[in-house]
């Protein structure tokens, strides 16, 4: 099914109306009362502007209200664009302006920042000023094409601006639909939400793959491993990043009996080492079933539910999903077993970066194909591994941090006369931001990222600072990243023993 989003959501709000959706503390919202709440709340969105194609930005505490605002915004056939909540004023300013959003639903703290950002032009609310002017009158579902576009989604880059992947209508649709299929979701299902609703997986992965089948979903408002086993026993899915899973595993109160009840781990957004792979597997007897996705493309690849989990494998492509291994420079596809860089075609890839079409076809090669950035291979039964990244790209707890960003903002220091960021192995993380400069005078790496706080949300700002006299450098004067990356390999080592 390929048709708008809406129609979908509606389709299930309806069959499944008395049926408990989505769980909060001690509340419990049916289908149907998220219906209502989603019309009335779209007639207050349009009555504010929010009309067909104009972007609703959101950086918001999760709650079932601000994800009624998700659903609400594309009632009114508008855009959804949410933010990251650590993102700082600057990094607001940037996404503000670029997307000229008609209104910003943001956090009460977060008004005055909101009423500054983009020229002092956006229309600022929040979740609980909308929830308390809720008209009676729903407003009827406005019709799209299915090649309109959902939601915009940032992300940064190796180089250059953060770019507003758009997501069509079609886009979100086909990959939910096809996702509840492959993944067996059925109306028993009762999955624990404690991902984030600003990103492609904790909001179109697992918010849709529930609303899609009639399933229903436990909110957390964030991760914390003791309220997810209190939550396991009366439960049966479960989506993360690894550091979920390593998390659970570092609980000794997660046990086999614990786990008993449910019938599915995914992971995803990062890579899930084989070892933790096993050591869940040995303490619960479920294996995880690790999936490769990407913010522009939403789920590509996924181990089987019935056939083998394998490993530090991320699985054959899903269906509807074209992949192919290319090399990088002339795109030429390469035999079965070589690596070379990941390439994806499909009704689930996105349409272009906002505003920015030489940069989107830069990403696209001739027949259609979207170049990931992913560097893999892919075996003799069918199965993706992916062994690096071609992009300049950390990723941390499942959350992407792009060195470019952190180190021109380091460059930018009287007091830095270079740097270079890179990741390093961490026992919790998955990778940590480090960065190594080489400073000029004192040298306080404490204060330096203290101050680097103030610009850049707390996931990206460097856990530790290094200073070097020299940065090691190749013949042509490049910073060897490759060096520092293995002189540091063991930087957080001994935290995991
Ligand atoms: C928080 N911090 C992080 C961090 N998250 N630092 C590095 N990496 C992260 N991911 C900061 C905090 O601000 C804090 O900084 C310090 O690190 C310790 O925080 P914490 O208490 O340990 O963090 P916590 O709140 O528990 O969050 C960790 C986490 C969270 C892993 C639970 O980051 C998370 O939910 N990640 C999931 C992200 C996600 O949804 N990714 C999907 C992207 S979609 P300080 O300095 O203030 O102490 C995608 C496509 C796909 O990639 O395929 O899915
Ligand atoms: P994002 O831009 O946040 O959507 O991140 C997408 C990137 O996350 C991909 O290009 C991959 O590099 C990475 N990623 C997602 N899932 C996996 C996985 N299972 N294993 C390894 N990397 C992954």
């Amino acid at each position: 099914m390929t048709g708008d989003l809406y129609s979908r959501f509606a389709a299930s709000f309806e069959a499944h109306a008395d049926r408990i959706f989505v769980e909060e503390d001690a509340r419990r919202w049916t289908y149907a009362e998220v219906e209502a709440a989603t019309g009335r709340l779209a007639s207050r969105l349009a009555a504010l502007g929010v009309l067909a194609g104009e972007r609703v930005l959101a950086q918001t505490d999760k709650s079932v209200e601000a994800l009624i605002v998700y659903f609400a915004t594309i009632r009114c056939g508008a855009i959804y664009l949410p933010l990251n909540i650590d993102y700082t004023e600057s990094e607001i300013e940037y996404f503000a302006t670029d997307a000229t959003p008609v209104l910003a639903v943001c956090r009460e703290t977060s008004r005055t920042l909101f009423g500054r950002v983009a020229g002092g032009r956006l229309k600022v609310t929040t979740v609980a000023e909308l929830f308390a002017q809720l008209p009676v009158e729903k407003l009827p579902p406005v019709p799209r094409a299915p090649d309109d576009i959902a939601a915009i989604l940032y992300t940064s880059g190796t180089t250059g601006k953060p770019k507003g992947a758009m997501l069509t209508q079609a886009n979100l649709a086909s990959n939910g639909e096809m996702l509840i299929d492959f993944w067996r979701f059925s109306p028993e299902d009762r999955l624990i939400h404690a991902l984030p609703i600003f990103h492609v997986h904790g909001l179109f992965v697992a918010v849709h793959c529930v609303l899609f089948s009639g399933a229903s979903i436990v909110f957390l408002p964030k991760f914390e491993a003791d309220k997810v086993l209190a939550l396991m026993p009366q439960s049966t899915v479960m989506m993360g990043v690894p550091t979920f899973y390593i998390r659970l595993l570092a609980d000794p109160a997660f046990t086999r009996e614990v786990a008993s009840h449910m019938r599915l781990f995914v992971s995803g957004s990062a890579p899930l080492s084989a070892d933790i792979h096993r050591a869940f597997e040995q303490r619960t007897g479920h294996r995880v079933l690790e999936r490769y996705g990407m913010t522009e493309t939403g789920m590509l690849t996924s181990n089987p539910y019935d056939g083998e989990r394998r490993a530090g494998f991320v699985g054959p492509p899903l269906p509807g999903v074209e992949l192919r291994v290319a090399e990088l420079e002339s795109g030429t596809v390469l035999p079965q077993g070589e690596v070379g860089i990941v390439e994806v075609r499909g009704a689930n890839v996105f349409k272009g970066y906002w505003q920015m079409p030489e940069k989107t076809a830069s990403e696209f090669r001739p027949d259609g194909y979207f170049i990931t950035g992913d560097m893999g291979f892919i075996d003799a039964d069918g199965y993706v591994q992916l062994v690096g990244r071609e992009k300049d790209l950390i990723i941390s707890g499942g959350l992407n941090v792009y060195p470019a960003e952190v180190e021109a903002l380091l460059d930018d220091r009287s007091d830095v006369a270079e740097a270079a960021v890179i990741g390093v192995p961490h026992p919790d993380f998955g990778e940590a931001v480090v960065a190594v400069v080489q400073p000029i005078g004192h040298f306080d790496g404490d204060a330096m990222r203290d101050a680097m706080r103030k610009d850049l949300a707390a996931f990206k700002v460097p856990k530790t600072i290094i200073a070097l006299d020299e940065l090691p450098r190749n013949t042509m004067g490049k910073i060897q990243k490759k060096l520092l990356r293995e002189r540091y390999a063991d930087l957080f080592a001994e935290a995991s023993a």
